[in-house]
């Protein structure tokens, strides 16, 4: 607890002081996927997937569980699926979570469960989720709000 209430502590005074005289944050939005029929297409455009939270809302400091399907370039199910990552970020403060007790699971038609995922904090979370898909590698990006 004490790490985290100093990250923190310390995400909000360099927020504070990067604030100074600066226009308000500009959020890049190359990181927003494109959509491919309510799937989110890959940043290359090599592959699409979907995530799917097992609990809603999205809880911090507990496991959650989220499941993955992907597709090919052509919406179909994916057919092969390998080194999958799936790692998440707060862009706004600049941190990670600790993924160390993920748990990757691969199953049927497409779908990669990842147990155990653990958001240290609630907020605007973006979920970058690596992958290679019918042997294409690429990286997707989601974003959830955690509470
Ligand atoms: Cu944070």
């Amino acid at each position: 607890m004490y790490w985290c209430s100093r990250l923190l502590l310390i995400s909000l005074l360099t927020a504070n002081f990067l604030g100074c005289g600066k226009s308000p944050e500009k959020t890049p939005e190359r990181h927003v996927a494109r959509e491919l029929g309510g799937k989110s297409l890959s940043s290359q455009e090599l592959f699409a997937a979907t995530l799917v939270w097992t609990e809603t809302p999205v809880k911090a400091e507990t496991y959650v569980q989220a499941i993955l399907s992907f597709y090919g370039k052509d919406g179909a199910t994916a057919e092969s699926i390998s080194d999958v990552e799936f790692i998440p970020t707060m862009p706004s403060m600049g941190h990670g979570t600790a993924m160390d007790e993920q748990v990757v699971q691969y199953g049927s038609s497409g779908a990669v469960t990842i147990d155990k995922v653990y958001l240290i904090m609630g907020g605007s979370w973006e979920i970058k989720v690596k992958a290679t898909v019918n042997g294409a590698t690429d990286t997707v990006t989601f974003k959830v709000d955690v509470q």
